[in-house]
């Protein structure tokens, strides 16, 4: 049998979350024996353990099938590997930043000056995007430091917290790209059996990320409140109305919302009546999805 081969970082901001992604999927990646390679049980995949640089390369070479990458690496890099889905995980953005003391407000400010990055392909296109005429001053790392040093005026670099800037007394002022980890696939046609067994890690996959967004909630509530309940309930579709029993106009209210419920929407659930409120995490949900999902933007159905 084929097995399909799928590349992950072997440590760092993405490989945890990465593994557990699989993990909630049902397979099983023992990585005490072969800190490499991977044989998982359950289907027929192979896991390569590698740095997050190469992963992009060895997709788009169809080395591997499959991949989890930034889409930071995905977008600076010109690679023929297609996105499957946004996984939800390593958030962080590529920004502009200066020193604090400085008087630049936008990237337009920065005309004629040096800007220091290991992003030269991305800074150059808003370079270009924006008309503006900056030196590219290519650095592998320690991008923070150039403004210190005095050999740049500016950075376009990775920030997630802000707290490598601020200790570098450097102040954001454009993020050029929202990013976060990505699902990506091989352009190259696969066999068939590759392709199966690729669309059952998928369905699987799609059932962990849809939980992870939703969560279910139960509540007592006055028939008459019935609409205004349904309203707050985010991101609900026709929840389920059970009787109470011994009650005439209390009813059950039970409904899966696809969207994060904050203590706010509690309260304002509170305020319109609603009692006994509970809020469960959804494990795993098949079969349920929504026609607007965004799984559809980028899942190409002849492919995959
Ligand atoms: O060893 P290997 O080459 O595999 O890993 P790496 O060290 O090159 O990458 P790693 O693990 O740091 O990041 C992997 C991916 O995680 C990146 O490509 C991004 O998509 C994503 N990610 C999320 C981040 C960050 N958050 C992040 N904070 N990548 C880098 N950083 C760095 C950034 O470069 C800067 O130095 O963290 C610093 C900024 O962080 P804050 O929190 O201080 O703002
Ligand atoms: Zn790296």
């Amino acid at each position: 049998m084929e097995r399909v081969r799928i590349a992950l970082q072997k440590s760092g901001r993405l490989s945890e979350d990465s593994l557990s992604l699989l993990k909630n999927c049902g397979l099983h990646i023992d990585r005490s024996k072969d800190q490499l390679f991977c044989r998982v049980k359950e289907l027929p995949i192979d896991i390569l353990m590698i740095r997050d640089d190469d992963i992009l390369g060895f997709v788009g070479s169809g080395i591997c099938d499959l991949g989890i990458v930034g889409e930071n690496v995905f977008a600076e890099k010109q690679e023929s590997a297609r996105i499957v889905e946004r996984l939800g995980f390593s958030f962080c953005r590529l920004s502009i930043a200066v020193p604090e003391s400085s008087t630049y407000q936008n990237l337009k400010d920065l005309d004629e000056k040096t800007i220091a990055t290991s992003y030269p392909a991305l800074l150059q296109k808003a370079l270009l995007k924006q008309g503006v005429k900056a030196k590219i001053l290519d650095m592998t790392g320690s991008v923070e430091v150039a403004p210190r040093l005095k050999i740049a005026d500016a950075i376009c670099d990775i920030v997630a917290s802000g707290a490598t800037l601020t200790a570098n007394n450097l102040r954001e002022i454009e993020v050029l790209l929202e990013s976060e980890a990505l699902l990506i696939r091989s352009s190259k046609k696969l066999c068939e059996e590759k392709e199966k067994t690729i669309q059952r890690l998928w369905n699987r996959m799609r059932g962990t990320l849809q939980a992870t967004d939703s969560k279910y909630i139960m509540l007592h509530a006055e028939k008459a409140r019935l609409p205004d309940i349904v309203r707050l309930l985010p991101g609900a579709e026709s929840p389920t109305v059970l009787p109470l029993q011994g009650s005439e106009d209390e009813i059950a209210v039970h409904a899966v919302c696809r969207e994060a419920v904050f203590w706010e929407t509690l309260e304002k659930l509170e305020e319109a009546g609603a009692s006994a409120i509970l809020v469960l995490p959804i494990e795993k949900m098949m079969n349920c999805e929504r026609k607007e999902r965004k799984y559809e933007r980028y899942f190409e159905p002849c492919s995959l």
